[in-house]
């Protein structure tokens, strides 16, 4: 028995804020977990600090399924961002320690790999149509065989997906949240030359991408859909709020454009009609909102059986511990699709040292035993917590809008 002797959340902020779960074990074995909800980190750490903590110690560390099922079913309450990260948090240390203890790559224990690297997408955006191309040609010469292409909307001052910064993307980036404006009109008029100018200048041998962000109607995303579609779309992304699973059929009805959804679910009971209807091609929950690897295996099953694929969320606010979670999991899952991979500053690097690497468009989670990354815990203490919060946007006359 590997027991539980003691548990820690840790606040750091290398730029931006992440929350860590450690645990160790009555023979010195130490786990993390990705616990980082962005906008609402301390609601998870207080989640972890006040109720789940006390409920580990003197637990086997090697019970990850039972651990997980006392977690979800002991509650009461169950689903949600907060319990889900919580726990996903739990179930990722404890895997880590599995695999130290077995001195394996948690890709082994889930099985081995089932290819040789997973494919990754990059972020390629800019202010006009312009600079997003021209920072797409950047990616594709780094070897990204996947690109997503994000640009700004002619007519609104700021959009989701756009970076201030030439090669990081951060949008929690403010005390309080800022406020845009958004216009579905011109965003949908602006998308199609985007991709028309993209083929010309990418050739047709690179998989492009699109994020709608939530921001479209079902008619509306039909419609961007039936626009894009000659362009071949590898996905296009959350392309109306998905809390209405059925509001999918009707894109369904509209455009062969394959559809990925799902980074901001929390458990399968949100996917399932989506699954099993197939009104989607590719599943986006990831190990750290999704209820770590325990539960975004029961998911990969599902989607399995429907020939759905994995697209795991990999924006920054995921830390490394859930890249690298994610990148195991998608070296061993059957119905890997393709992994985000949005780049972490060098400041967050090196707080969170890591075994994966990227080459020629694919990533590898590496050799380490367990997860294959540790946290500074000297250097994270030197980074203070800052509350940032994700932007809001309101139409043009100032109605509440999905940001
Ligand atoms: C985005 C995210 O990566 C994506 O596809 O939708 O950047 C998302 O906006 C952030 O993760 C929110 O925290
Ligand atoms: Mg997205």
């Amino acid at each position: 028995m590997a027991r539980i002797v003691s548990a820690r959340v840790i606040v750091t902020c290398p730029g931006r804020n992440f929350v860590t779960l450690k645990i160790e074990t009555s023979d010195g074995v130490a786990g993390i977990g990705d616990a980082t909800l962005n906008g609402r980190e301390l609601a998870v750490a207080a989640y972890l600090r006040e109720h789940v903590i006390p409920l580990l110690i003197g637990r086997d560390a090697h019970r990850i399924e039972d651990v997980w099922n006392y977690l979800y079913k002991g509650a009461y309450w169950r689903r949600g961002p907060v319990t889900m990260s919580a726990i996903a948090a739990v179930d990722m240390a404890l895997w880590d320690i599995k695999g130290k203890i077995a001195g394996l790559p948690l890709y082994q224990l889930l099985g081995g790999a089932c290819r040789e690297g997973c494919m990754v997408y990059g972020h390629a955006n800019g202010k006009d149509i312009e600079e997003t191309i021209d920072n797409a040609l950047h990616y594709q010469e780094q070897g990204y065989k996947a690109i997503r292409l994000q640009s700004g909307v002619p007519g609104l001052a700021a959009t989701y997906g756009v970076s201030k910064d030439k090669y990081f993307y951060e949008p929690a980036d403010a005390a309080l949240p800022t406020e845009s404006l958004w216009s579905t009109e011109k965003y949908l008029r602006s998308v199609p030359p985007l991709f028309e100018k993209a083929r010309e200048a990418l050739g047709w041998d690179v998989h492009l991408l699109h994020d709608i962000h939530h921001r479209c109607t079902p008619i509306e995303a039909g419609r961007l859909g039936k626009d894009l579609e000659q362009y071949r779309p590898f996905w296009l992304e959350d392309a109306t709020p998905a809390e209405n699973q059925s509001a999918f059929r009707l894109i369904r009805q509209h455009t062969t454009a394959p559809l990925a959804v799902g980074e901001v679910f929390n458990t399968i009971w949100d996917a399932k009609q989506l699954i099993e209807e197939q009104l989607i091609d590719y599943i986006r929950m990831t190990v750290v909102h999704g209820g770590g690897i325990t539960h975004l295996r029961r998911v990969a099953s599902l989607a399995e059986i429907y020939q759905i694929r994995t697209g795991c969320h990999g924006a920054t606010d995921l830390s490394p511990i859930c890249m690298a979670a994610a990148l195991h999991f998608g070296l061993a899952v059957p119905n890997f699709g393709i992994q985000e991979y949005m780049r972490h500053t060098a400041e967050t690097d090196a707080v969170f040292p890591h075994a994966y690497s990227f080459a020629e468009g694919m990533m590898h989670p590496g050799e380490a035993p367990g997860l294959g990354v540790e946290l500074d815990e000297e250097l994270a203490a030197k980074h203070e917590y800052k509350p940032a919060y994700l932007p809001v946007a309101r139409l043009e006359d100032g109605t509440m809008f999905s940001w």
